[in-house]
């Protein structure tokens, strides 16, 4: 009894992942399960690493609907974006239209960076968008997303769980 406890409470606590569900995140495959409109292009090379999605041209927007599935209740999403190029440009990143993610009239280059935000897990439309600058000054990379099991673990949970064996 103690041990069926024990493991029932083990597995509430630990996050449980499943698979990335965006189709292409990695844009190995170009822009094959995202829908592109205005100016973004799918490079093949110089991104994290392979292909990965920019814009030469704006406003310029990929989207693509996913199901963010499994026994978790958050939806993790987290994609890698680098920006080199001068100027400045919004970038945004959106879930069923509402902005997650923004950087208005963004300037200052940096190297690969990872980003994250969550939302719940179901069904969603991701879109990520640029809209003032019309050269691939941020360019995207390694889009996920993971429905993960979080449990608020309260300090008292470990000391009764430990006092159950003593
Ligand atoms: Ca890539």
């Amino acid at each position: 009894m103690r041990r069926t406890l024990f493991f029932f409470v083990m597995a509430s606590v630990v996050p449980a992942l499943v698979a990335a569900q965006i189709v292409n995140g990695t844009f190995d495959s170009g822009g094959a399960g995202w829908t592109a409109t205005g100016g973004a292009v799918f490079p093949s090379a110089g991104g994290n690493p392979g292909g990965y999605a920019a814009d030469n041209g704006y406003p310029a927007t990929i989207s693509q609907v996913f199901d963010c599935g499994g026994t978790g209740n958050t939806c993790l999403i987290g994609w890698d974006f680098k920006r080199d190029g001068g100027g400045s440009e919004t970038f945004r990143v959106s879930i069923d239209g509402n902005a997650l993610y923004e950087c208005v009239s963004c300037s200052g280059d940096f190297s690969w960076t990872h980003q994250t935000v969550t939302t719940t897990c179901g069904t969603h439309t991701l879109a990520i968008e640029w809209t003032d600058q019309a050269h691939a000054a941020v360019l995207v990379d390694n889009v996920t997303a993971e429905c993960v099991l979080t449990v608020p673990v309260e300090p008292n949970s470990w000391g009764t769980i430990k006092n159950l064996f003593e």
